[in-house]
């Protein structure tokens, strides 16, 4: 199947060379199997590392090594990140054992909580991606679609004390994320050793796979889900492609809102690019939900940008066309049409840390993980305090999208027993930290990601203690503040929609952002560019003392700069650079 006929139907030019690589990988092969078994070098071709992705891995080089090794004359350090598919961040003792086992022997012994509630680990060597991938297939753990142009890990509020109505979505992303996977078996072939289904090396003959849903050439870029329950945005629903919000009535789920088109990543040169918040399009029932994800991919499917990958996302695919004109074709396309959408509101999009009751009686311990880095350092040993926590835990774990980790579902009398291992291990449940670090989040950033132009996930922590003191000169120390950092406008740790943010401009370079609010409703807006830390310091210091002094009962920060006037308040994406 090498046609690319369909995707000039609604074509915005020519299409792009990724979509001819998907179209003739043969279902996502492409050379894989053979660049793995190729002894002479560490990497595998360009092309294949975009399969890859499909895959769940990216291939890596270690950017702290880049210039040591090019005077040396040696190929880069190159390495493999790997993330899984966990939905709704929900993984059990088993499972974690086994990660953990894997993180020791073949990556860099340490795992990463990402922001979208799954994990990764860095530093895998080529030779031994098949065997890391075996040995999280064996407890049911896989990568398959975690990246790539398709629907990558469905979200879903971890918070544990709503528990009847958090059961009923995790159910609703869980069906999402097995449904809306990939159908091609290339991964099991490849990785697996599973059997080859089709022998034939052209693409033209490669008739014995089908993707229903995706058709041979996937989506025009990455698609993403997310579920959450009010008054909790801890999903950041408005940043998804397609958000469910939870509606309930007398602790039942009744259905839920729709919304659609939300997305982070931007370009710092072009102006047609712009994060975006996800837009309300009605109201749905539950058993409504998988028909409505189908239809709103297959339209992103049919109607994406398929020449310029920077344009290709929903957002850009909605705004285009017009909120109206998507929704009058997912509604044509289902047959039915949305109801409207009812009233919701949000209170907070964090964590709430330490210990909580659910409504079953079980109890739920959130930990602090600063930016989702679980390693061992001096007498924070945090990856050996889990794998001790997994080896007598019964219940599960809950992975967070603020980057922290819930053990889940322990029984009252076992809290002293987790309890203990926490102290022993010099894991944080919250109490020592300042409001503001329990509110940060931070992308990996360098050295492994390719992307990076400045710091971010080793930065922030000492970045941190600097704001804590300006914050406690003004008598603020204990007021909560969203602040995130990444170190690429892509948006990984969602910074568009945090009260303050820094995005990476180059090294010792931010942009820095305010005004987001403190329940990721409205977008932040460009306060000053290119600052160093010394900048970013002298310009908050002024903004943290007027807060102190001027701010109405119970106002956040990113509120109160809105109210001042020192950003605008941004609540469309197109709005963004304006
Ligand atoms: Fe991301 C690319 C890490 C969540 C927007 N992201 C990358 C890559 C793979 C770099 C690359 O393409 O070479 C990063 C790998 C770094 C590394 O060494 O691990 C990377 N993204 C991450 C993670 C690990 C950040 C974290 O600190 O946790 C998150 C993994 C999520 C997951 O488990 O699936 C992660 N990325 C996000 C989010 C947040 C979210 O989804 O809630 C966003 C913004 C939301 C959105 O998609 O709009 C995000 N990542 C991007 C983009 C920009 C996409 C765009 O629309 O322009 C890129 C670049 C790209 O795709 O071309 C990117
Ligand atoms: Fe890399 Fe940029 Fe994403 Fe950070 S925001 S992980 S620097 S792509």
């Amino acid at each position: 199947m090498t046609n690319l006929e369909p995707l000039m139907l609604h074509a915005d030019g020519e299409p792009s060379d990724v979509e001819q690589m998907k179209i003739t990988s043969r279902y996502l092969r492409g050379t894989i199997a053979e660049g793995l078994a190729d002894q002479i070098t560490g990497a595998i071709s360009a092309q294949d590392n975009r399969l890859m992705k499909f895959h769940g891995s990216y291939m890596q080089d270690d950017r702290d090594l880049r210039y040591e090794r090019e005077q040396q004359r040696l190929e880069p350090a190159y390495q493999f990140m790997v993330r899984m598919r966990i939905a709704g961040g929900i993984i059990s003792p088993t499972q974690w054992l086994k990660t953990d086992e894997i993180a020791r022997t073949y990556a860099n012994h340490t795992i990463r909580i990402t922001t979208r509630q799954t994990l990764q680990l860095h530093g895998i060597l080529k030779w031994h991606l098949k065997p890391s991938f075996q040995q999280m297939h064996d407890v049911l753990l896989t990568t398959i679609a975690a990246c790539g142009d398709v629907n990558r890990n469905v979200m879903c509020s971890p918070t544990p004390y709503a528990s009847a109505v958090h059961e009923a979505i995790y159910a609703h992303a869980a069906l999402l994320s097995h449904a809306l996977n990939p159908r091609s078996k290339a991964y099991h072939e490849i990785f697996l050793d599973g059997e080859k289904i089709d022998q034939c090396s052209t693409s033209e003959e490669f008739t014995a796979e089908e993707e229903p849903l995706y058709g041979p050439y996937y989506l025009p870029r990455k698609f993403k889900i997310g579920f959450c329950v009010p008054p909790t945005n801890d999903v950041d629903i408005y940043s998804q492609d397609l958000g469910f919000i939870a509606i309930e009535e007398d602790g039942q789920l009744v259905g839920y809102n729709v919304v659609v088109g939300g997305g982070m990543g931007m370009t710092y040169s072009d102006a047609q690019t712009y994060p975006q918040l996800a837009r309300a399009i009605g109201f749905c029932t539950p058993d409504q939900v998988l028909a409505i994800a189908e239809q709103t991919i297959m339209i992103q499917r049919d109607y994406g940008n398929r020449a310029e990958r920077k344009y290709a996302r929903m957002k850009y695919t909605i705004d285009r066309r017009g909120l109206a004109w998507f929704t009058t074709e997912l509604h044509r396309r289902l047959g039915w049409s949305l109801a409207s959408e009812r009233p919701v509101s949000f209170a907070h999009n964090g964590d709430r840390y330490g210990w909580v009751e659910g409504t079953d009686g079980h109890w739920h311990l959130t930990i602090f993980m600063e930016n989702g880095r679980i390693r061992d350092e001096g007498e924070a040993l945090w990856m050996t305090g889990l794998r001790e926590i997994a080896k007598v835990h019964t219940g599960d774990f809950r992975l967070t999208p603020n980057q922290n980790i819930i053990v889940g579902n322990v029984q009252k009398k076992h809290k002293s027993r987790i309890m203990k291992l926490v102290d022993q291990y010099g894991l944080l449940v919250g109490d020592s930290q300042s409001a503001i670090r329990k509110h940060a989040i931070a992308c990996v950033a360098l050295p492994t990601c390719g992307l990076a132009m400045a710091e971010s996930e080793r930065y922030m922590p000492t970045f941190l203690t600097k704001i804590e003191q300006l914050l406690e000169e003004v008598g603020l120390a204990q007021t909560p503040i969203v602040i995130r950092m990444t170190g690429c406008p892509n948006g990984c740790a969602r910074p568009f929609l945090a009260e303050i943010a820094l995005t990476g401009r180059a090294i010792g370079k931010y942009n820095l952002y305010l005004g987001g609010d403190f329940a990721g409703r409205r977008l932040n807006a460009l306060y000053r560019e290119q600052v160093s830390e010394a900048d970013a310091l002298a310009l908050l210091r002024p903004l943290f003392q007027q807060y102190a002094t001027k701010r109405q009962e119970g106002e956040y920060f990113g509120d109160f700069v809105v109210r001042m006037g020192v950003v605008k308040a941004v609540t469309d994406g197109r709005q963004f650079h304006a």
